[in-house]
């Protein structure tokens, strides 16, 4: 199909009934995104010599990335509070008026894998209103952007999940409409160091190896869970492990976004207890294990994990 013949992003959002605002936030992330995917192609890799918030060096991209999303966001008009990864406070400093929405990102995740030149991502979730620290199931809508042999955007709406590709003049347009979640799969994408898993999560994990279970890891939380939505099933995990009882992820900044955008692509998603969209957050910066992919998987890791508990 001809570029000119492609459905670009604000075209479609508009289509699938999104208000303004909306719109226009998404569509600004998606041109911070683009930066992004420059800077990748053209920062140095080194270290900016400054740590973020959790003591964790910051690359020169890392603290470039947060630069860019955060001056979009913060000059856009729509965004009240924004909340990034990299930044130890929420910052209101852009308060807008009235400020629809409010945001917390992970500008660029996995970006120590762009010196081995694999593919990292932004995560986004979006909330309404100024309130940050809340359940995931708050979200209006949540969207991730992979840096990969193409650039991807992947958005959930409550209406359906869909990608956009980049293409050869700038604009996201539509390459994978409405996509959704077999409620099995077969691939599995194991997160942490076997030594540390728990008993339960190793006896999980054995299951999947006895179900010929096919391991797909690059140590990316986008792409890896990019895998598992667009091969339409199986399952990411980041557990909870002996030296990092609340796993490794971030609850607000990685976990809550893809909660979203797999539960509206029909899987599921979990801390091996609850859904991850109910878990009431105690910080801003809390850790959570996840289990997310296909309902199946999900439920599974969580039954076993039960078992574990009831046994103890
Ligand atoms: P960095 O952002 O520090 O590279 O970590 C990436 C990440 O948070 C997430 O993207 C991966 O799923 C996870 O770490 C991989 O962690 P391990 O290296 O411990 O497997």
């Amino acid at each position: 199909m001809p570029l000119s013949k492609r459905k670009r992003l604000r075209d479609f959002l508009y289509d699938q009934g999104v208000d303004g605002a909306l719109r226009g936030l998404i569509n600004e992330i998606g041109e911070a995104s683009k930066y992004i995917s420059y800077a990748i192609d053209t920062t140095s890799l080194g270290y900016s010599g400054s740590v973020n918030v959790y003591g964790e060096k910051q690359l020169a991209l890392d603290v470039l990335s947060d630069e860019i999303v955060s001056e979009k966001l913060g000059m856009c008009g729509i965004v009240k509070n924004m909340a990034s990864e990299e930044q130890e406070n929420i910052n209101s400093a852009f308060l807008s008026e009235p400020g629809e929405y409010s945001v917390c990102f992970d500008p660029l995740d996995g970006s120590s894998l762009v010196d081995v030149n694999l593919a990292v991502g932004t995560i986004v979730s979006i909330y309404p209103g100024k309130q940050l620290v809340r359940p995931g199931r708050e979200q209006v809508a949540a969207l991730y952007v992979l840096y990969g042999p193409r650039t991807t955007m992947v958005v959930g709406l409550p209406s359906g999940v869909h990608e956009f590709s980049l293409d050869a003049v700038g604009s996201y347009t539509l390459s994978r409409p409405d996509i959704k979640m077999k409620d099995v799969g077969n691939i599995y994408s194991p997160g942490g160091s076997r030594n540390q898993y728990l008993p339960a999560h190793k006896d999980f994990i054995d299951s999947l190896l006895a179900d010929n279970y096919k391991l797909r890891y690059s140590g990316g939380f986008v792409p890896d869970f990019n895998q598992v939505l667009m091969k339409g099933g199986g399952l990411f995990t980041y557990p909870a492990l002996k030296n990092a009882p609340n796993g490794k992820l971030r609850l607000m900044f990685e976990c809550n976004a893809m909660a979203f955008i797999v539960e509206v692509a029909g899987g599921a998603a979990s801390n091996g207890k609850q859904r991850i969209l109910d878990i009431e957050p105690e910080s801003i910066e809390m850790r959570s294990p996840i289990y997310i992919g296909s309902k199946k998987e999900v439920a599974r890791a969580e039954k076993m994990l039960a078992e574990q508990v009831s046994s103890d």
